[in-house]
């Protein structure tokens, strides 16, 4: 009789044990985490750990998916991984018109499009991956008039092109002569202090495309963009007119040393940087003369920025010059860096001789 009770003792021990391996190894295979301390305690009977286990398991289902607590939450939400954009935007509009006699305060400007842009006057397309990283590079003093238009009609057109970009302004302090390439050497370095940028765009700040299909972006050769102008009855000046607005791949730039910096005044700087691309082997790519319209707002000659006359002598020289004058000779100081939703405003010294 005392070996059949304790054959029914040691049955009941037998399953007792076999239920909770079974409980064991469930919550262990469970895709929800129960902390192990529940069944380590060696303290607690089995009913309780049974209870405890059945209790973590309905807590963590009932858990409101809202609420950030509990394993199950820190779970990363499914990711949306975007495409990359397609190579022709979907949705330009070709011709535009476009006018300079409206009067726009900044906050205008601001409250009509910097809702979609970040701090820096940054942006990314929402729905893919922009195919190219561009810098777009503004020498600038004293032309806020425009500023504004130049604002108000590039960034919805560059939105529309769907790039990931960034608008710098670089903003040459005090009287003394100004220097537009050297600006764009800074604007260059800096840029890239910001992001990892690829491609460089370099624009007067008083030209705005009148064709949206003129894309912003590198091409296989350095590219002139701004071909057709009012001010040269929509034609090119001359055939190896390299000024306006261009573009340069990163390698493309460092090819050629960056732009010089030693043209002062006004005049030549394009054409220096034309030699340069020619010299290291490289052609222009172009848009055709209809894509590649632009208006320029009218404007005198400004203070400080005379046509050099020593400039048109320098051209000659440019495959002596070119190694040791660029972006490896570059000096200058920063005086201060706004970042506006609208634009990155970067104040420099560019160590200029006095006018
Ligand atoms: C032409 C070229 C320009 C450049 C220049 C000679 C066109 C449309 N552009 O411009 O690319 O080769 O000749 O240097 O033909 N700037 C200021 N504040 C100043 C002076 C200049 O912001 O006080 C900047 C501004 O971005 C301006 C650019 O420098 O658009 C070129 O100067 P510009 O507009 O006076 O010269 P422009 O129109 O003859
Ligand atoms: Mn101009």
């Amino acid at each position: 009789m005392l070996k059949k009770l304790f054959r029914v003792l040691a049955l009941f021990a037998l399953l007792s044990l076999a239920c909770y391996v079974l409980l064991l190894f469930y919550s262990k295979s469970n895709t929800f985490d129960i902390k192990p301390y529940n069944v380590v305690k060696g303290n607690n009977s089995l009913s309780s750990v049974i209870k405890e286990t059945v209790q973590a398991l309905l807590e963590i289902k009932t858990e409101d998916p809202k609420t950030n607590k509990g394993e199950f939450q820190t779970q990363a939400p499914t990711k949306k991984t975007l495409g990359p954009c397609p190579d022709t935007p979907p949705n330009l509009v070709g011709p535009l018109h476009v006018e300079f006699d409206n009067k726009r305060t900044l906050d205008e400007v601001r409250n009509a499009i910097s809702s979609h842009l970040q701090e820096g006057g940054r942006y990314k397309p929402p729905d893919c991956v922009a195919r190219q990283k561009v810098a777009i590079i503004i020498p600038f003093r004293n032309r806020h008039e425009h500023l504004k238009h130049w604002l108000f009609y590039l960034h919805p057109i560059l939105m529309r092109q769907q790039l990931d970009y960034g608008v710098y302004i670089i903003n040459q302090d005090g009287e003394g002569v100004f220097n537009r390439a050297k600006l764009m050497n800074i604007g260059y370095v800096e840029a890239v202090k910001d992001y990892d940028y690829e491609c460089f765009v370099f624009s007067d700040i008083d030209l705005v495309p009148i064709d949206d299909r003129n894309l912003y972006r590198c091409f296989d050769n350095p590219r002139h963009l701004a071909v057709a102008m009012d001010k040269f009855n929509y034609g090119l000046p001359y055939n190896t007119y390299f000024g306006g607005v261009s573009s340069l791949s990163k390698n493309q730039y460092l090819k050629i040393n960056g732009f010089p910096n030693t043209y002062w005044g006004w005049g030549g700087e394009d054409d220096d940087i034309f030699n340069r691309i020619k010299l290291r082997g490289m052609s222009i790519s172009r848009p055709d003369m209809v894509v590649g319209k632009y208006k320029m707002i009218k404007h005198n000659r400004d203070l400080h920025n005379e046509p050099n006359p020593k400039n048109p002598g320098k051209l000659g020289q440019t495959q002596w010059t070119m190694d040791k004058d660029g972006i490896n000779s570059l000096e200058y100081t920063v005086k201060t860096i706004v970042k506006d939703r609208l634009y990155t405003f970067i104040t420099v010294d560019v160590q200029a001789p006095p006018s």
